[in-house]
């Protein structure tokens, strides 16, 4: 028989590859595989239980939460509440970051969408959790907004779970990415991915190609390529999902700049920073076409970018297309 290796035996082993980890981060990653854990039971009885539809609120931004967002969002809330490495958190559900006064000296500071895919939630297609997690810039004490605005390439590690025909958790601390699917008969997530790559050329594309018409010209062009090159065209419309496919198949996630929408629909904070972490550490690339996202300056919480993501080859094409347009211009 295979010899199982669980998400907290891989982290912990993982830790000797940091010689000076107090085992801090490890807990944390724990804890946040354990509220995932829960999440993903409740959402494999959605239909069962009164817990799908709508909750009858807004959210910061404005989009309907779902009974399932409020439920993940306040589960990851009470674990990292109660995990002690932590010493604030922000979501996509809440319009501030939360500090948590019962570890407001610990060093971390945890970011997250704890339900992506919403519109996905009550038809039974995959939805997912992001998390992304940084090193603390303020002094001891209550933490600060600026804990939370950082730089993309400072994540200390970042990691999504999506719950699909199976549930798999995906992480990285910088040294390459793994991915582990939930065992539901022994309730641990069993590494099964390891030291994922992503192909380095990509035959599908994944956007919502039915704002075509409001896409800039690089995309239309970049989209008219792609089409011309025979790739395949997939899109399930939860980023978690469609960028798993990217990472394990190859090709490309993008939702563009719109004229509606001019930095498009995605959180930098919450969605594309922590995949873009994990897209790179497994060989892949993320831009808004004109700077790596992961260098991009976090001005507020809720900031959202265009953002293209996956096979280096396709996302490089972009860059070009980009390019040469923005020197037609000039
Ligand atoms: P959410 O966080 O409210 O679920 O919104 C983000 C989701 C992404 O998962 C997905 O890529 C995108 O919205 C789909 O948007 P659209 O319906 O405009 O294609
Ligand atoms: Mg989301």
């Amino acid at each position: 028989m295979r010899s199982i290796i669980t998400l907290d035996e891989f982290i912990i082993q993982k830790q000797k590859d940091f010689p000076f980890a107090t085992g801090e981060l490890s807990g944390l990653l724990r804890d946040i595989g354990l509220a995932c854990k829960i999440i993903s039971r409740e959402v494999n009885k959605a239909g069962l239980a009164d817990i799908s539809g709508q909750a009858g609120i807004e959210n910061s931004s404005g989009e309907e939460v779902q009974k399932l967002d409020v439920m993940a969002d306040n589960l990851l809330i009470s674990c990292l509440q109660n995990s002690g490495e932590c010493c604030g958190i922000a979501s996509e559900e809440n319009t501030t970051f939360v500090p948590i006064k019962k570890s407001e000296n610990a060093k971390y500071v945890v970011l997250f969408d704890p339900l992506d895919g919403s519109s996905n939630i009550d038809v039974n297609i995959s939805i997912g959790t992001i998390f992304a997690i940084y090193r603390r810039v303020s002094d001891d004490g209550e933490c600060q907004l600026e804990d939370f605005l950082q730089d993309g390439v400072e994540q200390v590690a970042s990691g999504y779970v999506v719950y699909g025909s199976s549930t798999m958790l995906v992480y990285t601390t910088g040294k390459g990415v793994n991915g582990f699917t939930l065992d539901p008969s022994i309730g641990e997530f069993c590494l099964s991915h390891p030291d994922i790559r992503i192909p380095k050329e990509g035959k599908i594309y994944a956007i919502n190609q039915s704002a075509y018409h409001k896409f800039d010209t690089g995309t239309k062009q970049f989209i008219d390529e792609c089409m011309e090159n025979g790739c395949n065209f997939r899109y399930v419309g939860s980023m978690v999902a469609d960028v798993h496919r990217t990472l394990i198949r190859g090709g490309i996630f993008i939702y563009p700049s719109t004229t509606s929408s001019p930095n498009g629909k995605l959180r930098l904070l919450y969605e594309c920073n922590p995949l873009s972490f994990i897209v790179e550490q497994a060989g892949g690339h993320s831009t808004n076409g004109r700077e790596r996202i992961m260098e991009l300056e976090a001005t507020e919480l809720h900031q959202r970018t265009p953002i293209y993501m996956g096979s280096p080859d396709m996302v490089k094409r972009v860059e070009e297309i980009c390019g040469e347009m923005m020197k037609e211009r000039s």
